[in-house]
């Protein structure tokens, strides 16, 4: 019951911030734009510093539904299924056994909040898709959390070359409570498209809205683009 409510306030909060970015987007040109959408510091040229209506924090401030669920790595799987040729379920060592890739990108939550330039390692999604290898017909892919969280992304999106599932940030091991032992990061869209506690990835053959998406969220969430909630795509 308690833990109901929180998850209750939570959605609350959001939806109340919803409705008053909605009430100032009515009053702010559009802030369409079609160049080169930035993800980290070689893709920010020309771009201004921050993406409109962010501000920069280096703390990192953790946002979720409320429960971190924590998953021994021992007891740590990662299923890849669906509209794939080989199916796969990793342990933790096989995921360690993958190329592993370092990169630099930007992470931005649509609460208003930006940290910039964060340093992560992990295994590229596009490693993981080459080893599952996704059928013709598949067009999205649906992530799941141990939390039980969802959120859906476009396969163009999904198999950017900087969309990491990373195990350390910072230098040091990814903590429980920002999605370790392992999290997705998107970082050319909203932060909400990178679940924490990964458990589940469905390559699909159609779209489908994920736990913030079904509630009004954008469904392409791309932060240079002010594309907030789904209201604000047309
Ligand atoms: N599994 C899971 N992943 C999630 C969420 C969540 O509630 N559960 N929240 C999302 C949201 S809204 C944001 S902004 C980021 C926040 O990540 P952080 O807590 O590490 O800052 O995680 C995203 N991924
Ligand atoms: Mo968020």
């Amino acid at each position: 019951m308690e833990a109901n409510n929180k998850f209750d306030k939570i959605i609350e909060a959001r939806m109340k911030l919803k409705a008053r970015f909605e009430e100032k987007m009515k009053a702010t040109p559009s802030v369409a734009d079609d160049r080169p959408l930035g993800t980290g510091p070689a893709n920010r040229h020309g771009m201004p510093k921050l993406p409109v209506g962010q501000y920069l924090t280096q703390k990192w401030p953790v946002l979720d539904l409320g429960y971190h669920p924590d998953v021994s790595l021992e007891r740590w799987r990662l299923t890849i299924r669906g509209e794939v040729e080989n199916p796969v379920i990793l342990t933790w060592d096989d995921f360690m056994a993958m190329p592993q890739t370092e990169d630099v990108s930007d992470f931005h939550c649509v609460t208003t909040w930006s940290r910039m330039d964060v340093p992560w390692v992990g295994v590229r999604l596009m490693d993981l898709a080459a080893l599952v290898q996704p059928k013709e017909t598949a067009t999205h892919i649906m992530c799941y959390g141990y939390d039980t969280y969802t959120t859906n992304i476009s396969l163009e999106e999904a198999l950017k070359p900087d969309v990491l599932l990373v195990h350390t940030a910072d230098g040091a091991p990814l903590s429980l409570e920002h999605g370790g032992p392992v999290r997705m990061i998107v970082p050319q869209l909203y932060a909400w498209k990178g679940s924490k506690w990964i458990k589940r990835i469905e390559f699909m053959s159609e779209d489908k809205p994920g736990f913030w998406e079904d509630r009004g969220y954008s469904n392409t969430a791309y932060p240079w683009r002010n594309d907030r909630y789904s209201d604000n795509d047309e």
